[in-house]
């Protein structure tokens, strides 16, 4: 695929130094051949979506400039989760700590076996959606309507802002 292409990225991490973590994500996907930061959210804490007897999670956004495509720039990802997702505990490896959502490529709407975008929970998260609204206020979000919208309808679930990057 050619030419450059505008990507969200939604960081989660809620074991270990979280907010570290998310940090050197951060540093790792700007790092990456084919990849620049347009922006970064502030770094949010959220209270766990799913089981409620785990740590509370460090959430953020990234928007990227890439000449990546879609399944190029996941695996790029997924490739970061392996390597700053994971914290010694002891002699083995313990639980991945690092979750790299791949939430929006330009206006791209699909849904295959190995990746759905908009990533399919994007419309009712707030530590997506109140992150995103920081950094592209504006942004209609494909199949879904405006970010704005979504915003007015998503409770805050506790969502506050830890720092500013
Ligand atoms: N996949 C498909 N589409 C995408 C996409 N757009 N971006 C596939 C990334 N991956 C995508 O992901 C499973 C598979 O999804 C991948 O192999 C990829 O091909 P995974 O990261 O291995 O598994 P997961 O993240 O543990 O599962 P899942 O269902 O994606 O969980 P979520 O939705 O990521 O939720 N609470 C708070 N407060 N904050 C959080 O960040 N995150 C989760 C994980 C739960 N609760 C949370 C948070
Ligand atoms: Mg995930």
């Amino acid at each position: 695929m050619n030419g450059e292409h505008q990507a969200y990225i939604g960081l989660g991490g809620n074991l270990g130094d979280a907010a570290g973590t998310v940090r050197t994500a951060r540093q790792s996907i700007g790092a990456l051949i084919g990849i620049r930061e347009l922006a970064f959210s502030s770094l949010y804490r959220s209270a766990p979506m799913g089981p409620s007897d785990q740590p509370d999670y460090v959430n953020a956004v990234m928007k990227v400039a890439t000449t990546l495509a879609p399944l190029e720039l996941l695996h790029a990802l997924q490739q970061i989760e392996q390597t700053c997702g994971r914290v010694r505990t002891g002699e083995r490896w313990g639980p991945r700590t690092l979750d790299l959502d791949l939430l929006l490529y330009d206006e791209l709407v699909l849904d295959s076996e190995v990746l759905t975008i908009p990533h399919p929970g994007i419309a009712e998260r707030e530590f997506v959606l109140y992150p995103l609204a920081e950094i592209a206020s504006n942004l209609k979000i494909p199949s879904r309507g405006p970010l704005r919208e979504l915003v007015q309808n998503c409770p805050l679930r506790g969502l506050s802002v830890i720092a500013h990057d």
